[in-house]
């Protein structure tokens, strides 16, 4: 499904963000930079070792990434030239933040986006998977996030697409956008 917000476009498809050919990928990561399980396993794993490298740099700098922040590296051997690395909070019910932290993660990836000059980018839709996060109201942050971003700076992205690794998050995503459509 596609859409335009502003004069950015925004995609919905479900795929595998490694194989993006946006000028940057967005990695659901822990505040270890060292990699995991899930899209940062496969993000990690399909940029090589270079992508390591880098993320050891930053943590020796700034000691990781905190939770709703975001740092970027290169994307080593991925198509997309940058990885922006965001952490995503940890449901824990609702009651610790989480919505306004899940906010962060997506708007300061977005803002690191801006100031690298990346027009493109594809976002996983973060901390719904080993993070637990409920996906319909993740979606609908997700994309309110990317929509405030666009109304205050509406050049600055050609497209953002959101990568969703199974048929039923992308009807939720798909759903979530429709509202958005109709009633923003
Ligand atoms: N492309 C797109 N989406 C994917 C891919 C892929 N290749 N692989 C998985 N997903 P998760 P989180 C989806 O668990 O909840 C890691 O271990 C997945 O189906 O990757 O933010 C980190 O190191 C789900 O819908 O991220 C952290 O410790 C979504 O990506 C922790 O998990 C996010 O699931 C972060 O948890």
């Amino acid at each position: 499904m596609q859409a335009t917000f502003g004069r950015t476009k925004l995609v919905l498809v479900q795929g595998d963000i490694t194989e993006q050919k946006t000028e940057a990928i967005v990695n659901a990561a822990n505040s270890s930079l060292l990699g995991g399980g899930g899209v940062d396993g496969a993000i990690h794993r399909a940029a090589g070792p270079k992508l390591h490298e880098e993320c050891l740099a930053i943590r020796a700098k700034q000691g990781g990434c905190p939770t709703g922040q975001a740092v970027i590296t290169g994307g080593g051997n991925l198509v997309a030239k940058y990885v922006i690395h965001t952490v995503g909070p940890i449901w824990h019910g609702g009651t610790q933040n989480e919505p306004d932290l899940l906010y962060q993660a997506y708007s300061n990836s977005l803002n690191l986006a801006q100031e690298n000059q990346i027009r493109t980018l594809a976002f996983p839709s973060i901390s719904t998977g080993a993070y637990r996060f409920p996906i319909r109201e993740a979606a609908t942050i997700a994309l309110r996030a990317v929509k405030e971003f666009v109304e205050k700076y509406p050049d600055a992205l050609d497209e953002v697409r959101f990568v969703l690794f199974s048929s039923n998050d992308l009807q939720v995503y798909e759903q979530t956008l429709h509202k958005f459509i109709n009633t923003n």
